[in-house]
């Protein structure tokens, strides 16, 4: 059995990625994503994501290639491209200094729950967003707690998320990129909810986080046969609900390598098929996305993941802010 979604870091052009490898006749491209704070020219390819994040360890691309031919459609303002069981929507909502945060948040998840309804992958396995200053603000009104009510009133008590609330990744860019981007992968069959033991589902969190908890699994477990996909959220240095190691990056990349090496043991146990096929849960391939603060902290942080048996996996290092300000580095993965 083919992996449904492969990810892969090249230094190729994004024009000759989305053109495709003309001699891997199975291969076909659902997305490529391009990292950085420079402001690009329109582009019109629908598989073109622009992620509003300075690259801190080389100019590579992401690539995503499933083994389908995609096509893709506009549903009002979310582009999308979807191959036989997959879909990859995308929408980005300009931002100024006088939008709200959980205003445009919870209008596009409006767009993004009436497109789920209407498409034939209903059902959405993980969702990463990118907004600015992610921290600015006190208490309730912090643009990521507001963040967090937008997304909470647009879902209300939505039986589809709601029996089925994907991963999710939440990250701040610099407050000079004024855009809300929000993309997410959708599936034919619902994905089965992985929570971590060490830490506190976040629908969950008690009210001092905000008026609405974080609407996020810790990871979304999607198997056909005997292949396994594991889409993780945002792991960073939270034990139960609480941060851990402020200001110590050292510490916190460690304690999120914990995290994560948790919440894939507890996917693998969900796994099914034979116990071959679930030591290769990981080992099969994989990308982490890290998301650094500072940085200055790229050296420390890069340290420790490559002590770390993940460290093998490749990895991209994004400069981001992450949404709780004294959290200094997240992971985020595909498996
Ligand atoms: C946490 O574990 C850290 O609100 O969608 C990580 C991943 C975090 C996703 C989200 C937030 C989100 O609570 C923050």
């Amino acid at each position: 059995m083919k992996p449904w979604l492969q990810v892969n870091y090249s230094e190729d052009s994004v024009e000759s990625l989305l053109a495709g490898d003309p001699v891997e006749t199975d291969k076909y491209v659902l997305g490529v994503f391009d990292f950085g704070c420079r402001s690009r020219e329109s582009r019109t390819d629908s598989r073109l994501v622009h992620v509003p994040l300075e690259q801190l360890n080389g100019t590579r691309n992401e690539v995503w290639t499933v083994c389908e031919p995609v096509s893709s459609g506009v549903f009002q303002e979310i582009q999308y491209n979807h191959s036989s069981d997959l879909s990859l929507a995308h929408i980005s909502i300009e931002m100024d200094a006088s939008t709200n945060i959980d205003l445009a948040t919870r209008d596009a998840y409006r767009q993004i729950l009436a497109f789920l309804e209407q498409h034939h992958h209903p059902w959405p396995l993980k969702i990463w967003h990118y907004f600015p200053s992610i921290t600015a603000g006190d208490n309730d009104d912090e643009q990521y707690r507001l963040f967090c009510a937008g997304r909470a009133y647009a879902i209300g008590d939505n039986p589809v998320i709601m029996t089925a609330i994907p991963a999710a990744t939440a990250i701040g860019s610099k407050a000079d990129q004024p855009r809300l981007l929000i993309y997410f992968l959708a599936g034919v069959k619902p994905g089965q909810m992985v929570e971590n033991p060490r830490q506190m589902p976040p629908p969950e969190y008690p009210r001092q986080y905000g008026i609405r908890s974080p609407l996020f699994s810790r990871g979304t477990l999607i198997a056909s046969g005997e292949t396994h996909q594991f889409l993780i959220s945002g792991t960073a240095s939270i034990l139960g609900h609480q941060s851990l190691h402020e200001e110590d990056v050292r510490e916190q990349t460690r304690e999120s390598l914990r995290n994560l090496t948790a919440l894939i043991s507890a996917g693998r146990r969900l796994a099914p098929g034979s116990p071959n096929s679930r030591r290769k849960f990981i080992k099969a391939g994989g990308v982490l996305r890290i998301y650094v603060k500072q940085q200055q902290d790229l050296d420390l942080v890069r340290d420790e993941v490559n002590k770390h048996p993940l460290g093998k996996l490749p990895a991209v290092y994004l400069q981001g802010d992450i949404c709780r300000d004294e959290l200094l580095v997240e992971i985020d993965g595909i498996f």
